[in-house]
């Protein structure tokens, strides 16, 4: 089977480990992962939530955090830091420096980040194959407003620095109307069995995925059935700042609204979701959603330990079966 998952960072990540758990050996996953939280700092091309799934399939990620590198230092950090360079409010490690400085470096070789992202994962070996969504630069930017006005900020910025307490009034995705899909996205997306959406952000990971032209078209046409995963329970996100940004496109943080956000791709509907897992403690959002034409079930969406996650992504790909055409 062909599965194809969109990812943004540490729930996407998690969640893949978990289906990586219940796929047969002869399953192949293919990965498009969100590249609009990417940053250059210091002269870096830095890619959080590649690195993210990279780091976490590959068994490198520091557990406790979720992004980032297991045993890490931060010699390099405080260096700069002592010339006065910064910022110093990204906690990039000496071993991620690394990670870094290969892919600036190829980049700067000429290889498109695809071609990278593949080389970096030939360490890794995080047994998906790894796609960025895109080749071409796009950066999500988040617009606030301060004391000292009204601007926009990238995305890094409003959640480490800022962390996320003023309002997102907009999300702009920079760049992305004149990204063109990374090869073997569209590809992927028409070949394959089953397609998830992980309980990511839906604005700033998943929604950042779907702004590069042609990939909603290509989600919207697959033959594939299209299950995704509530990142929100509750009312509230599991972690991060989905609340914020999704205030920020005008859809509230409920595990129905969430599922209508995407849309049906029921009868004449021009959505994505086939079918949509919510939590059991929103059973109740179960009618909603399916009044929209989404198959709904709601069963436990903690990813509290790797058998609950695994559970999920079993739920998940059987909720797949049950919608397929
Ligand atoms: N998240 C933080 O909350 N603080 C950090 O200093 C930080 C540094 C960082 C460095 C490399 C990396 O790959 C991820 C990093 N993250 C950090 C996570 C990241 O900001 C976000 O969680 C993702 O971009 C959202 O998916």
């Amino acid at each position: 089977m062909r599965i194809v998952a969109l990812a943004g960072g540490i729930g996407g990540a998690r969640f893949l480990r978990g289906l990586k758990d219940v796929v047969g050996p002869d399953d192949e996953i293919t990965v498009i992962g969100n590249t609009g939280d990417d940053i250059h700092l210091f002269g870096l091309k830095v890619c959080p939530d590649l690195d993210t799934v990279m780091y976490t399939l590959g068994g490198g990620i520091h557990e406790e955090q979720g992004w980032g590198r297991a045993e890490e230092s931060f010699a390099v950090k405080d260096e700069l830091a002592a010339y006065g360079v910064g910022p110093a409010w990204f906690g990039l490690g000496d071993k991620d420096f690394a990670t870094h400085i290969v892919r600036t470096q190829m980049l700067g070789a000429g290889y498109p980040l695809s071609a990278v992202t593949e080389a970096l994962c030939h360490r890794w070996q995080p047994g998906v194959r790894l796609l960025p969504m895109t080749d071409d630069r796009v950066e999500t930017h988040v617009r606030i407003t301060d004391g000292a006005g009204t601007r926009a900020v990238h995305f890094q910025e409003y959640w480490v620095r800022l962390h996320a307490a003023l309002d997102a009034e907009a999300i702009i995705p920079v760049g992305a109307d004149t990204a063109k899909p990374a090869p073997g996205v569209l590809e992927a997306i028409a070949a394959a069995d089953v397609i998830l959406f992980p309980p990511s952000n839906p604005v700033v990971s998943i929604g950042s995925i779907l702004t590069v032209p042609g990939i909603r078209e290509a989600l919207a046409a697959a033959p594939a059935p299209v299950v995704g995963l509530s990142p929100i329970i509750g009312g509230a996100p599991v972690r991060g700042m989905a609340d914020k940004v999704l205030a920020a496109v005008g859809v509230a943080a409920a595990a129905d609204a969430v599922a209508l956000h995407y849309g049906g791709r029921g009868a004449g509907t021009p959505g994505l979701l086939d079918g949509w897992l919510v939590d059991e403690a929103d059973a109740a959002a179960v009618p909603a959603v399916e009044a929209a034409g989404i198959a709904c079930r709601a069963v436990p969406l903690l990813m509290s330990d790797p058998a609950a996650t695994a559970a999920m992504a079993r739920a998940a790909l059987a909720l797949a079966e049950q919608v397929r055409r």
